[in-house]
């Protein structure tokens, strides 16, 4: 069925529209091809996790963002979920927490993880203007900003599969972060995307939702641009200037 650029699409064509973006997802990043065929080596594997927990743990602060933008209290009572599945609770443990253990099965020192020391400027930007993207939209913007978790699975069972055979040295704990994932992506999903089909019903509502999900979409694969440049191509920021400024006092 054919509309023109003003009509509304349906709710199936919306929601066919927004994950056809699914090819821009980055599982089709360069750096994200060569970790699924075991083309990395340790140091780059673990550049990739401890910049990830950079993004990791910024999750839940713009998850509290979102609530604080949210006067819905049902919405909320849904979406608080998110911060508990990162930061855990007092006693049991959260994402970051098992991203942590992620992090020493790869061989990294927990410190040198939890210090960001080894955070590109490229993936904190990216990931700030994440955080920056929700503070200053609605909430129902903010909703569907998080529909990339509609392509994650499949990342996550790539990751859960090859691993252990591309990358024997990890230890088998390091991938339970992402098998705790699959089942809280899905129903992180189901929320946010019947957020987003009930909120964006024009076809000019529906037009911006592509456009919010595109910067989702970029913020991801920026974040893997920076790390390609920093682990694959050896060229980290400043690699060919002295990174030390001259001090004149
Ligand atoms: O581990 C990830 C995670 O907790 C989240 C939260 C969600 C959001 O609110 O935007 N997106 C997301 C994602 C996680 N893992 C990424 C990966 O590749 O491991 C995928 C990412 C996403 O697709 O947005």
């Amino acid at each position: 069925m054919t509309t023109n650029r003003n009509t509304a699409w349906s709710a199936e064509l919306f929601e066919k529209n927004l994950r056809s973006l699914g090819a821009r997802y980055h599982i089709h990043h360069p750096f994200q091809v060569m970790m699924h065929n075991g083309e990395l080596s340790k140091s780059q594997i673990q550049g990739w996790v401890a910049n990830r927990y950079y993004y990791q743990i910024t999750i839940p602060r713009k998850d509290a963002t979102f609530l604080a933008n949210c006067p819905d209290r049902l919405i909320r009572q849904q979406w608080v979920q998110r911060i508990i599945d990162h930061d855990g609770t007092p006693g049991s443990e959260g994402g970051i927490e098992v991203w942590l253990r992620l992090a020493e099965a790869t061989g990294l020192k927990r410190e040198d993880v939890i210090n960001q020391s080894l955070v590109l400027p490229g993936v904190r930007f990216a990931v700030d203007a994440y955080v920056n993207f929700v503070a200053t939209s609605s909430w129902q913007e903010s909703a569907c900003s998080s529909l990339t978790e509609m392509f994650a699975p499949t990342i996550h069972k790539q990751r859960i599969s090859s691993w252990p055979d591309k990358y024997p040295w990890i230890e088998n704990q390091g991938l339970d972060y992402f098998k705790n994932r699959i089942k809280e992506a899905h129903r992180d999903v189901e929320h946010g995307l019947s957020i987003t089909l009930e909120h964006f019903t024009s076809r000019e509502q529906q037009d911006r939702a592509m456009q919010i999900l595109q910067f989702k979409l970029d913020v991801l694969w920026t974040m893997l641009d920076a790390m390609y440049l920093a682990y694959i191509k050896e060229m980290p920021p400043y690699f060919n200037v002295d990174s030390i400024p001259p001090v004149t006092d």
